[in-house]
C-alpha cells in the first residue's frame, strides 16, 4: 500500500475501501501514521480543488468527509500510540455557530488526541453559550475554534465577548483556524492565536499550554 494509493482512495471517494487500506498500510507495511495522515490530507486538498473547479459537487464533498472519518477509525489509535508525550491540558474544540464544516476541525482533533490532550469536541454549529458552559464544567484552559465561512468568522468575537461576560476570558486561550482567517483578523476578533493548518495548530496549542 503506497501513499499515492491512499491519496487516490480519498480523491475517488472510496468510502468502503479506505479503512482496510489504512489498516493494511499500518499493519502490513508498518508505515508511519503521520505519513499516512499526510497522504489522506493531500487527497482532501485535491477534492477541495475539484469542488472549486466544479468537477465535484456537494455530494462528493460529503462523501469525502465520510471517507476521512472511516480512515480515522483505524488511524487515530496509531497516531496516539506514535506520540506518547502525555499532556492532560483540557481543550474545547468546535466549529462556530452557523458553520457545518468539520473536516479540518476533526483532523486537528485527531492530532490533539494523538498528542495526549484531553479533548472535548463539541461538534459543529456550536453556540457561544455552549462553549462558555463547557469551560465552566471542565475547567478547560484552551478553546480551539474552526470557521470556514466568511459569514461566520464574527462568531469568534461573540465567543470572546461571552467569555468576557462570564468572567472567564483571562483563564482561557482562544486559538482559531480556517481558510477565511489569518493572524491579524483572528486578533481583531478577540482570539489569542491562529494557525494555518492542523499540524501547525498543534504546535501553537502546545506553546499556549506552556509545553
Ligand atoms: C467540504 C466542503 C463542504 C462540505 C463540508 C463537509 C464537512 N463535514 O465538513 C459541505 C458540502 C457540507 C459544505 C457546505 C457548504 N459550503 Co463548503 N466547502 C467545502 C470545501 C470544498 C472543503 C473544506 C474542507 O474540508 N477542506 C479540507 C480541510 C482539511 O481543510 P480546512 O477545513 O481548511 O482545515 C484546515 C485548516 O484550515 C486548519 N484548521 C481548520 N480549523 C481549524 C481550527 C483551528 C483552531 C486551527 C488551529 C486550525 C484549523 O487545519 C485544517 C487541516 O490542516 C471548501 C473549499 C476548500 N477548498 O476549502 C468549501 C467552502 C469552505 N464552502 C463554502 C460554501 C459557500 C459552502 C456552503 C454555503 C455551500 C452552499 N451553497 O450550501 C455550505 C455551507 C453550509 C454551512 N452552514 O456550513 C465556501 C466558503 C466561502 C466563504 N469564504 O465563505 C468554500 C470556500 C467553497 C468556495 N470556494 O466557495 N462545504
Amino acid at each position: 500500500m503506497d501513499f499515492e494509493k491512499l491519496t487516490e482512495l480519498v480523491i475517488e471517494l472510496e468510502v468502503d475501501d479506505i479503512e482496510a487500506a489504512v489498516k493494511e498500510a499500518l499493519e502490513g507495511d508498518g508505515k508511519d501514521p503521520f505519513d499516512i495522515l499526510n497522504a489522506l490530507t493531500k487527497g482532501m486538498d485535491e477534492v477541495g480543488k475539484r469542488y472549486e473547479e466544479k468537477e465535484y459537487y456537494l455530494t462528493e464533498l460529503v462523501l469525502a468527509g465520510e471517507t476521512m472519518k472511516e480512515a480515522f477509525k483505524v488511524l487515530q489509535p496509531a497516531l496516539a500510540a506514535a506520540d506518547q508525550s502525555q499532556d492532560k491540558t483540557k481543550i474545547i474544540l468546535g466549529t462556530v455557530k452557523g458553520d457545518n464544516h468539520d473536516i479540518g476541525k476533526n483532523i486537528l482533533g485527531s492530532l490533539l488526541l494523538s498528542s495526549g490532550f484531553e479533548l472535548y469536541d463539541l461538534g459543529m454549529d456550536v453556540d457561544a453559550n455552549v462553549i462558555v458552559d463547557k469551560v465552566k464544567e471542565t475547567g478547560a484552559t484552551i478553546i480551539a475554534l474552526s470557521s470556514l465561512l466568511t459569514m461566520t468568522v464574527e462568531q469568534i468575537k461573540t465567543v470572546h465577548e461571552a467569555l468576557k461576560e462570564a468572567g472567564l476570558r483571562d483563564s482561557v486561550k482562544l486559538i482559531v483556524g480556517g481558510a477565511p482567517l489569518n493572524m491579524e483578523l483572528a486578533k481583531r476578533l478577540g482570539a489569542d492565536d491562529f494557525a494555518d493548518d492542523a499540524v501547525d495548530g498543534v504546535r501553537h496549542i502546545k506553546e499556549l499550554a506552556g509545553k
